[in-house]
Formats: C-alpha cells, sequence, structure tokens
C-alpha cells in the first residue's frame, strides 16, 4: 500500500480550506488526486451507484470499506470514508473504527440517521436518532480507537430532514462535546444561506465540514472565508462519467466506428501511465 503521506488529521491542522473529491474506484480518486485534491471521500452514493445499487444501506460494511481502501492503496492523499450510520448499532460502530483504522483508513464520517439510512437527496422522510443516542454513537467511535490519528466527522442530517438551523446546530454542539472531531452540516438547500446561518452561529469549537452539491455557485473561496474548513465534491466525478460514458457508447454505436471521439478520449498511454506501466514492467528488467 502506499502510505498516505498525510493523515486527514494534518491537513485540517494546516488551518487551509481541505478540498475533497468524492470517488468510488482507485482510477478515479487517482484521477481527483492528481487534479489537486487534498483529500478523497469514498462516497456510499458512489459506491453504490458503480454496483447500479441504492445509496441505502444495501451494501455491507465490509464492501463500502474494501472500495475505500482499494483507493487509499493508490493514493498518496487521505481518503474520508463515508460510512453512513456506522452500520447498525454501538456495536456495529465500534467494529467499524477497528476495521477501517486497520485497513490504513486514517478518517471517516459517520451520520446521525437511523439504520438502514437512504441517500440524503432521495425524496423520503428521514428518520434521525435521539441526539443523545447519536453522540453516544460517536462516543463509542472515539473511544474505539487505537491510533490518534484517526478522526472523526459526526455528520448531521438535521437540514435534510427539514428540522431547520436550530436544531442542526444544537445537535452538532452535543456531538462536539461527545468528542467529534469535526462537524459535517449537510443541505439539500438551493443555495448556501441555511449553511451560513448555521456558520454565523457556530462557535468554531470544532471544524465545519460542507458538501455543496444542491448549491454550487457557493465557491472554495467563499466557503473559506465565512469559516469552512473542509469542502466536499461529493459525486461530480460520478456525475462526469456517466455522462461522459453515455456520449462515448452511443456515438461509436450510432457511427459504427470510434473515429469520430478518438481525439475525445484519453490515449492508450495516458492509461499505461495511470497504471504505472514503467515501474511495473521495471521489475522484470
Ligand atoms: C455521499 O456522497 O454518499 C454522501 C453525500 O453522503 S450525499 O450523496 O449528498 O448524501
Ligand atoms: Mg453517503
Amino acid at each position: 500500500m502506499k502510505p498516505a503521506h498525510v493523515t486527514f488529521r494534518q491537513l485540517i491542522a494546516r488551518g487551509e480550506l481541505v478540498r475533497l473529491a468524492g470517488a468510488h474506484s482507485a482510477l478515479g480518486a487517482v484521477l481527483a488526486e492528481q487534479s489537486g485534491f487534498d483529500a478523497i471521500w469514498s462516497s456510499s452514493f458512489e459506491v453504490s451507484a458503480a454496483r447500479c445499487l441504492p445509496d441505502a444501506s444495501v451494501l455491507t460494511m465490509t464492501e463500502y470499506l474494501e472500495a475505500a481502501s482499494r483507493m487509499q492503496k493508490a493514493l498518496s492523499i487521505p481518503v474520508v470514508a463515508d460510512c453512513d450510520t456506522g452500520y447498525g448499532n454501538n456495536l456495529n460502530v465500534a467494529h467499524m473504527v477497528h476495521e477501517y483504522e486497520d485497513a490504513g483508513i486514517t478518517a471517516a464520517c459517520i451520520e446521525d440517521k437511523v439504520y438502514p439510512k437512504m441517500n440524503s437527496f432521495a425524496e423520503v422522510q428521514h428518520s434521525l436518532l435521539d441526539t443523545e443516542a447519536f453522540a453516544r454513537k460517536l462516543a463509542v467511535a472515539k473511544g474505539a480507537q487505537r491510533t490518534d490519528d484517526f478522526y472523526l466527522i459526526a455528520r448531521t442530517e438535521a437540514l435534510i430532514s427539514g428540522l431547520g438551523v436550530d436544531e442542526a446546530l444544537e445537535r452538532c454542539n452535543a456531538y462536539a462535546d461527545a468528542g467529534a472531531d469535526a462537524v459535517l452540516v449537510h443541505s439539500k438547500a438551493r443555495t448556501e444561506e441555511q449553511i451560513v446561518d448555521f456558520l454565523d452561529r457556530w462557535d468554531g469549537r470544532c471544524p465545519v465540514v460542507v458538501v455543496p452539491t444542491t448549491y454550487p455557485s457557493w465557491s472554495a473561496a467563499d466557503a473559506a472565508k465565512r469559516g469552512v474548513s473542509a469542502v466536499v465534491y461529493a459525486n461530480q466525478g460520478l456525475r462526469a462519467t456517466v455522462k461522459s460514458l453515455r456520449e462515448t457508447y452511443q456515438e461509436i454505436y450510432r457511427a459504427g466506428t470510434s473515429l469520430a471521439i478518438e481525439d475525445e478520449i484519453a490515449s492508450v498511454s495516458e492509461i499505461f501511465a495511470l497504471q504505472n506501466l514503467d515501474e511495473w514492467q521495471a521489475l522484470e528488467n
């Protein structure tokens, strides 16, 4: 395994905005690293979509861990594992922390939805655990970690559930008190207004992470100015892949030749470079 040169904790400690790209495969994660991203979000939405399955606690912890660790092995930057609800109750979350840490993952995020969860953008009523119950889950997760490096992000779905900024603040304060290293406030609003309201009233007791999927005009620079510590571009890579593959396959099938798209797609030698083929071939010499 390529060791992560920095841990997520070290990145946050630098005090500059940390930018994460969502990914589900080593290939996508490496492309994000090469594009300059500081860390990779092992997205539950992407990992499940890559298997044409819903992001609804259908896959098991082992399957999500395998995806995250495959990415981490190919990277020099840290993976932040999106671990949904922690895959069950407090026992499951303790096991999850042991397994992820053992696999060399230095950061994980768990959210306050009830298991089994549904993707935040799906039109369903998202049920949340009681604040105290999730705070206890976080305390169990922190108690389970064996290295000082491991970084736990507590995600609240209060805004996703329509509960408002007061509830999100109350929950994040409780989660920080329970030992979370950072909080993630998710929103499906079309503007950043709710998140800015949250940030204006947040006392800064721990870093704040945001996911601007539905409010894409909010720039990283603005988010940093408002006090955000990390921003997650959670699924743009997956959506780009779908559009690009669809257009490419349709054009080859329509034309009966791949000539028209040859200049639009990566060359075979670019793929060799991503495979580090030179290094592998050198082993034979
Ligand atoms: C993910 O990428 O899996 C996330 C973000 O958790 S979201 O899909 O917006 O819930
Ligand atoms: Mg997710």
